[in-house]
């Protein structure tokens, strides 16, 4: 399904090639910073979750950067309570989960980084982004870009951009699934389409509990990720400016779907800038299902 792309004016494109090109240089400082800061802070950030050092370090190196951008007019992050002005006048907002899966650094597994350039102030519609980005610190440092409807890998081990891999697409055939959230906790009808997924002979399970590192596997061998609306969490767990309108926006990009239950997640209203939101991407028909199954 391709999706309706804000078509960049020229220097949008010439400062989201800045930001691409900014937070690349940071990966390997912030990946290198990782062994020494898996410290908690003793704080929590603005959707309570306890914060590491390294979150809020990468955080730190993220806003020095990306602020500094002569367009870029704001910067928020998972990290902070409010949008910071970083700029005069109308330009670009940039909202950013400095390490997505930090809980994964104590058992030493995958975390990433995601950027998410709004054309709009904070907090904005999914149909406001320009491009969209992780950071995915695995084997390899890799960075997958989406801008213009098109995605892009590259490689970022040294902080410069390596192009590996063009207009990056689903595969057909879904191989993968991740589903998040506790199994009691799941609603009877994800419950259901979980158990319809899990039994096709054809998928597996991928569930690194950091999502740039599940979203990889989704975007490498086709699949679907899910963090689900839950009982006892109505909105799931992931954050709509910073997690869930850029996914969303990638994996559409790669010719998938995203979904909150019922619509695209680049559709969903924006009430608050660290609102949650039910995260469901992949294959269209698999979210297409999803949904039937939500309905
Ligand atoms: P942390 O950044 O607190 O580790 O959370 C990671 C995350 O936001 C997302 O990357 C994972 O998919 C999800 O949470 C894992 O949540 P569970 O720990 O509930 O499975």
């Amino acid at each position: 399904m391709a999706t309706t792309v804000n078509p960049p004016n020229a220097s949008d494109a010439d400062s989201v090639d800045e930001i691409v090109r900014a937070v690349a240089s940071l990966a390997p400082e912030i990946r290198a910073c990782l062994p020494g800061r898996r410290v908690e802070r003793g704080e929590t950030n603005p959707s309570g979750e306890t914060q590491l050092a390294a979150d809020a370090h990468a955080d730190d190196l993220l806003l020095e950067e990306i602020g500094a951008i002569d367009d870029v007019v704001e910067y928020a992050s998972e990290e902070r309570e409010s949008v910071l002005d970083v700029g005069d006048g109308t330009g670009l907002s940039v909202g950013v989960d400095p390490l997505d899966g930090s809980s994964n650094l104590k058992p030493n597994n995958t975390m990433g980084t995601i950027v998410a350039v709004y054309d709009a102030p904070l907090p904005a519609s999914g149909r406001d982004l320009v491009a969209a980005a992780y950071v995915l610190y695995g084997p390899i440092t890799t960075m997958a870009v989406a801008r213009d409807g098109h995605v892009t890998e590259y490689v970022v081990d040294d902080g410069t951009l390596e192009a590996v891999r063009e207009e990056v697409e689903l595969p057909a055939d879904p191989l993968v699934y991740g589903f998040g959230g506790r199994v009691p906790d799941w609603t009877d009808e994800f419950a259901e389409y979980a158990r319809e997924v899990e039994s096709d002979e054809r998928m597996k399970l991928r569930y690194g509990g950091a999502m740039i590192g599940d979203i990889n596997q989704v975007l490498t061998y086709g699949g679907v990720f899910a963090y689900p609306t839950l009982e006892s969490a109505p909105e799931g767990k992931l954050r709509l400016q910073f997690e869930g309108n850029p996914i969303g926006y990638i994996i559409e990009c790669a010719g998938g779907r995203s979904s909150d239950g019922e619509r695209s997640l680049l559709a969903v209203e924006p009430t608050d800038l660290h609102q949650r939101v039910p995260l469901y991407v992949g294959n269209e028909g698999l979210i297409d299902r999803l949904e039937s199954a939500l309905a």
